[in-house]
């Protein structure tokens, strides 16, 4: 094992909780029906990706044009929930989490589909920990595409199936395992069911490693 890739919203901060109420807003503007359980279906898909499902459920179709806007404006609002974060809304174990990879001499790099991801890490104050973060901007497909986490292996310098990806959301987990490397799913084991393994928190991620080592 060579490398760590990190996903960042629901791994390392909370902000699927942020997501979950933009999102909300903007179901309720179109008399769409969102809940927590849909929200969950959202989580690791990307902007344009997410409102195309929300859509789904509306009874009318979109231009284009009113989607782009539409999408817009749900990123305008979930830039005032964000505007407020700082290091206190780090996630238990995510900093000891960082700093354990880089004792072992582990390369670590963070791929997550959100254009917000450099703003929210400025924000968390943990810039300098990773050796590498994915410009979001710049992959053509989103998870659970693998492109993601291979361009994080490539630029990390590493083999793919040297790397560990770390997902909170199925489809994360999904792009994991297609780009060839071991998943650690953080939350239920139900809905991370194709993880190698699952870890309820960062703060259990030490110890999960280590065992990993040891048994090779
Ligand atoms: P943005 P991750 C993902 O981040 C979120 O899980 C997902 O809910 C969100 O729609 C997506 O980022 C795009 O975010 O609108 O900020 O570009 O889990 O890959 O870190
Ligand atoms: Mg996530």
């Amino acid at each position: 094992m060579k490398a760590v890739i990190f996903d960042l919203d629901g791994v390392i901060t909370d902000t699927a909780h942020y997501h979950f109420l933009a999102w909300q807003k903007l179901a309720q503007s179109q008399d769409v029906h969102f809940d927590e359980a849909f929200n969950e279906n959202l989580k690791g898909i990307d902007r344009m990706g997410s409102l195309e499902l929300i859509l789904a459920g509306a009874s009318r179709s979109y231009s284009d044009a009113e989607k782009l806007a539409l999408a817009d404006s749900k990123n305008a609002h979930y830039k005032t929930l964000i505007a407020e974060m700082s290091p206190a809304d780090l996630l238990p174990g995510a900093v000891a989490a960082l700093d354990w990879c880089r004792a072992q001499g582990l390369k670590v790099g963070l791929a997550s589909v959100s254009k917000n991801a450099f703003t929210v890490l400025e924000s968390l104050g943990i810039t300098d920990k990773f050796d590498y973060v994915v410009d979001a901007a710049t992959i053509a497909r989103g998870k659970p595409d693998p492109e993601i986490f291979l361009r994080a292996a490539s630029e990390l310098g590493v083999d793919p199936a040297d790397c560990v990806g770390v997902e909170d959301a199925a489809a994360g987990v999904t792009a994991i395992k297609a780009a060839g490397m071991f998943a650690i799913g953080v939350g239920q084991p139900a809905t991370l069911w194709q993880a190698d393994t699952v870890i309820p928190g960062l703060e259990q991620f030490k110890n999960m490693m280590e065992t990993l080592c040891k048994t090779g």
